[in-house]
Formats: C-alpha cells, sequence, structure tokens
C-alpha cells in the first residue's frame, strides 16, 4: 500500500501539498484546512479537502469533454488538463478522496485571473483607475456590478505570506511572448464563460475565477492545479444577489462573520493569529461546502469512491 511519506514532498501552499509520485506524475493533495483574511486558521473544516477535489473532477470532467448540445452550456474547444486520476492505487488511504494524480507540467508564473463580476481587487483597482490590470472600465460600476464583459486580469504570484500583484496584460506579453500570453487569456476567458455559463443553470453566479496553465513535454497548453473550486472563484447565490455591496461568499461568510463579531475577540488588523473557531462555526461551514458542491453538481454528497 501507499503511503504518503512515500513521495517526496516538493512544495505546500496555504491549503494544498505537493508530491512527486514519479518523473512525470505529481499527488496534489488537499487538506482540510481554510484560510480567512490572509490566516490559515487553526481549526480545519471536516471534508472541505474531499469537496474542493470531487468538485475539481467535476469540472476537469466538464471542461475537458466537448460542450454539449444544452442551453446552459456554450461552444468551447475542451481543454486539456492535468488530471490523470482521482482513484488510482498510488493515492495513499491516508489522503483518498481528497488528493489527485495529476501530470507533472512547467508551470507558467503568472495567476490567470477571468472576472464577470467587480470584486476583491478588482474593485479596489476600478475605484483607484477606473481599470484593472490596464483593462479600462466605464465609469459608475459598483461593488459586485457586472462588467460589460468578462475580462482576464493576470497577477504574478507572490511569495507565501504576500498578494499576489494585478499585472497587465502587456506585462504578460514581456514576459511570456505574445503568443503564449494570448492563448492565456483566451483560454482563461473560454472556460470563464462556460463555468459561467453552466453555474447559471444551477442558480449560481461565477464571480471571477483564478486559473493556473503549464506546459507539457510537447509544448502544449494545459489547465493545471484546481479548478472553479470556493477557494479559486468566487460564487455567489444567484437569488439575493444585488450590487452595491459585498456579496456574501458561499463557503466562507460563517467564518468571516464570526471572526469579526465582538465575541470572536480578534482584531483582524492586529497581529494576533484568529483564535479557534467553534463547533457550530465548523459545521454550518462544512455544510456550506457540501452544499456548493451538491448545487453545482447535481450530486449527492459524498461522491462514491
Ligand atoms: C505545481 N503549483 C502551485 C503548493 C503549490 N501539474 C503540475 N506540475 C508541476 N507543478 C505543479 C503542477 C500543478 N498543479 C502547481 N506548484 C507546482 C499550486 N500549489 C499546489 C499545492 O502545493
Amino acid at each position: 500500500m501507499a503511503t504518503l511519506a512515500d513521495y517526496p514532498h516538493l512544495a505546500s501552499g496555504k491549503v494544498r501539498d505537493l508530491y512527486e509520485v514519479d518523473d512525470e506524475t505529481l499527488l496534489l493533495v488537499a487538506s482540510d484546512r481554510i484560510s480567512a483574511y490572509d490566516h490559515v486558521l487553526s481549526t480545519p473544516i471536516p471534508d472541505k479537502g474531499r469537496v474542493l477535489t470531487a468538485l475539481s473532477v467535476f469540472w476537469f470532467g466538464l471542461l475537458g469533454s466537448r460542450p454539449g448540445v444544452s442551453s446552459s452550456d456554450i461552444p468551447a474547444p475542451p481543454v486539456a488538463h492535468h488530471l490523470v486520476a482521482s482513484r488510482d492505487e498510488r493515492i495513499p488511504d491516508e489522503v483518498r478522496g481528497r488528493a489527485l494524480l495529476v501530470r507533472r507540467l512547467e508551470m507558467i508564473p503568472v495567476e490567470c485571473v477571468a472576472r464577470g463580476y467587480l470584486a476583491g481587487s478588482g474593485t479596489v483597482d476600478y475605484r483607484r483607475d477606473g481599470a484593472v490590470c490596464g483593462v479600462p472600465l466605464p465609469d459608475g460600476l459598483t461593488e459586485a456590478s457586472m462588467l460589460p464583459a468578462p475580462i482576464f486580469t493576470p497577477a504574478t504570484k507572490a511569495e507565501l505570506g504576500e498578494h499576489d500583484e494585478n499585472v497587465t496584460f502587456a506585462a504578460v506579453v514581456d514576459q511570456l511572448g505574445a503568443d503564449l500570453a494570448g492563448a492565456l487569456r483566451d483560454t482563461t476567458l473560454s472556460i470563464y464563460a462556460r463555468g459561467a455559463a453552466y453555474a447559471a443553470s444551477r442558480g449560481i453566479i461565477l464571480a471571477d475565477t483564478k486559473l493556473e496553465f503549464g506546459l507539457d513535454r510537447s509544448g502544449t497548453l494545459v489547465l493545471g492545479d484546481e479548478v472553479l473550486t470556493p477557494d479559486s472563484s468566487r460564487f455567489w447565490p444567484a437569488d439575493g444577489y444585488a450590487p452595491g455591496r459585498p456579496q456574501p461568499s458561499f463557503d466562507k461568510q460563517f467564518v468571516r462573520d464570526w471572526l469579526t463579531s465582538p465575541e470572536s475577540g480578534w482584531d483582524r488588523h492586529g497581529d494576533a493569529p484568529p483564535p479557534p473557531l467553534p463547533e457550530r462555526v465548523v459545521a454550518a461551514t462544512r455544510e456550506r461546502y457540501i452544499e456548493a458542491y451538491t448545487r453545482l453538481t447535481g450530486q449527492a454528497w459524498p461522491p462514491a469512491l
């Protein structure tokens, strides 16, 4: 039986870890860790890693196949992606259900973000510049406004603990060349359009999403990382959507509300780490992740392994 200790550890992010299986295969493990206000909390959310992994598998399947004839779908070419297997002997028991075997790629060091709505750093940049990543936007937009059309807003990956830095498309062209930069933009916007159309059919607004790509040995552009999960995307329930204020986060709102309530006793602008979450906040948050999965996929939780 494979055990995690069999595999060299390659990298860890805030909530995921990467191991080497062999020369061309990696193990991408999603933990139950959750981050909020730029901190990784000391309290895990049970099943979060399994939910995000199952959602990624769902989306890789949808994006990797030809769009069907459906009102919720739009024409787009199938996307090459790095998923090899989610059920496999090489996946250790201790991470089964929350780990993916993936093709090893040469990762492209640009965070590829598509936005259909104004939120987060997009709102900050728009208010300052009237533009996001150099893309000019019309006057009169507000927090959570729908954009006239989805835009590509790349960012360069920051060191652990720092925020990704928004950059212009021209900067990506300078870094990677016009052909690769153009392919990243076109593929990112195509994936966003397909994901957003599908999510809309399930009553969910996909406000924005962050993708990572790599190149395989043949030089083909391949979608990597996790895709269209609540950690990489903003999902908003379509019912109750109202621009002009920050939309409640589908998954983390209970955590944010509790951390900023007097009950937590925590100052998010101070130096202290956040306190442990109460059990009821953990349970409610776990339910929200599961609801995101069942609403988006139409599948019962947990998925058969
Ligand atoms: C890879 N990341 C960033 C922390 C870092 N298919 C791949 N091949 C080679 N490298 C990567 C992938 C993927 N995906 C991705 N770093 C390396 C994201 N996280 C992943 C979790 O650990």
